[in-house]
């Protein structure tokens, strides 16, 4: 039953074609200095194969709502599925830079296309791998690297987002099996996933974790539709209804709510490389057009307001990337906190929204078309702001690190 809809996802639609400009990434800094040879090796045959499969085609993808769905195959040939999980399983075994500099890459094209990978990477291999069985790990994990299986993680409730310690999705025993009951909302690759990693309550109110596959009876993924942003990524619904889930499904080495706590951990550490990638995209486009263009006889990056623009547009990519660079030597070492995740996810989602709309400004007309990306990417970063946290409840986590006193409730 499980990956019913790899047909599907094969198809490839017709899209449009844009033609792409040549890309100059900023490292002002010379951040490449800190990086290993083999970390840029990776970086660049991601940044090779988004330049020129994926550039092209995303703005007709967002524009039209389509999720590139036939562009899996490839992401897992290139290994950006789990890639900071061990070889022995099918995963790439790469350090967590490594790992951070794909999710950049990707980003730098949608943040739609890297939820697809960070959803796939650290939502559901990573907490099959951390908190599964080994049969578990042997029979989903290399099938979930190469893209032959794709999954999505159901936390949040329509009722219950910031606060997922309240849901209402629940298990019960029902001797050798378990019963799901609830629904889960705003998941993203729900609609194509073949199997998903479910938060549920147990019979004591305890959290546990399950993996529910398609085709179980009772199990539906309906799509969300009119999102303005994220459109080239597809979101929707998680519904139970009596489904019956074999006890070999149940995730057997964690239960509380720090089981999906802990995989967002990992998740977070992604979206704020993956944010660095959308502020060069912006910033990149930005400083071309400057140039190029003319208002009273002059190119507009000759203005001094532009280059204000410009200038801090490179101090903020520039902080952001020091400050995730030592997040990451941090993570592999085993040694990030949450509360340090939470500074660097808030700081860098915030920072690439802010260099998309100056960004914007200086396009002027030109800069709310498709012909540019900063409306797609300031779209697409209104929704990482509040997804995986949202931007206020990771100044709460640093606000508790700080005083010692959590403000959340
Ligand atoms: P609290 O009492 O603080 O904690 C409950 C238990 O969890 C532990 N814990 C963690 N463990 C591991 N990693 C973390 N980051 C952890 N944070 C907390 C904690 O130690 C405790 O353990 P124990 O053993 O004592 O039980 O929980 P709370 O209910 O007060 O909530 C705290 C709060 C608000 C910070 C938390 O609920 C939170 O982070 N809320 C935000 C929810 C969220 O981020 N949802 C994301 C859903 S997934 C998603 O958005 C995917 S989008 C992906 C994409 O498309 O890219
Ligand atoms: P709410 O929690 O209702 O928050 C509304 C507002 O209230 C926010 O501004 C918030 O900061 C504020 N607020 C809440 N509590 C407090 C407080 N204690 N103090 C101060 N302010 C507070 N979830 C998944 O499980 N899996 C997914 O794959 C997934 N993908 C997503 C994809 C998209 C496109 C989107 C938009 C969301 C996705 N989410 C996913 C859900 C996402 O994690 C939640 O939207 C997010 O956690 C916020 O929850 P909420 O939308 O219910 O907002």
């Amino acid at each position: 039953m499980i990956g019913s809809l790899q047909t599907q996802r094969a198809n490839v639609p017709e899209l449009h074609k844009q033609s792409v400009k040549p890309y100059h990434a900023a490292d002002f800094y010379g951040m490449d200095d800190l990086l290993t040879e083999e970390q840029i090796l990776i970086r660049q045959s991601v940044r090779d194969w988004v330049q020129e499969k994926v550039m092209p085609i995303i703005e007709d993808c967002a524009q039209r709502n389509i999720c590139p769905t036939h562009l899996i195959p490839e992401m897992g040939q290139l290994g950006i599925f789990g890639p900071q999980l061990p070889v022995e399983y099918g995963c790439g075994g790469l350090d967590q830079i490594s790992y951070g500099l794909i999710m950049q890459e990707i980003e730098r094209c949608d943040s739609g296309l890297r939820s697809m990978a960070s959803v796939q990477g650290s939502l559901v291999m990573y907490p099959i791998y951390k908190y599964g069985s080994e049969a578990q790990r042997k029979k989903y994990l290399p099938k979930l690297a190469t893209g032959e299986y794709m999954g999505c993680f159901g936390l949040t409730e329509a009722d219950y987002g910031s606060n997922p310690g309240g849901m209402l999705t629940n298990l019960k025993d029902a001797g050798d099996h378990y019963i799901l009951n609830g629904s889960k909302m705003w998941i993203s690759n729900s609609p194509f996933a073949d199997i998903a990693v479910v938060w549920a309550k147990n019979e004591e109110g305890r959290i546990q974790g399950v993996i529910v596959e398609r085709g179980m009876e009772g199990f539906t993924t309906p799509e969300i539709h009119g999102k303005w942003s994220l459109r080239a990524s597809s979101t929707g619904e998680l519904v139970f209804d009596n489904v019956k889930v074999p006890k070999e499904n149940l995730l057997p080495n964690i239960s509380g709510l720090k089981g999906p706590l802990g995989c967002l951990d990992s998740a977070r550490f992604g979206i704020a490389w993956g944010a660095i990638g959308s502020a060069m995209a912006c910033y990149d486009s930005a400083v071309q057009y400057s140039k190029e263009r003319m208002q009273f006889d002059k190119p507009i990056g000759s203005f001094q307001l532009i280059q204000k623009k410009l200038a801090e547009m490179l101090t903020e990519i520039t902080k952001a990337q020091l400050l995730t660079w030592r997040l990451g030597v941090l993570k592999n070492e085993d040694k990030a906190t949450t509360a340090q995740i939470s500074l660097a996810k808030r700081n860098n989602v915030e920072m690439a929204l802010n260099i998309a709309r100056e960004a914007r400004q200086i396009h002027g007309g030109m800069g709310i078309t498709g012909e540019y990306p900063m409306m797609r990417h300031m779209a697409n970063l209104e929704s990482v702001l509040t997804y995986e946290g949202t931007h206020d409840i990771h100044l709460l986590i640093l606000g508790a690190e700080i005083t010692g006193i959590p403000a959340f409730k």
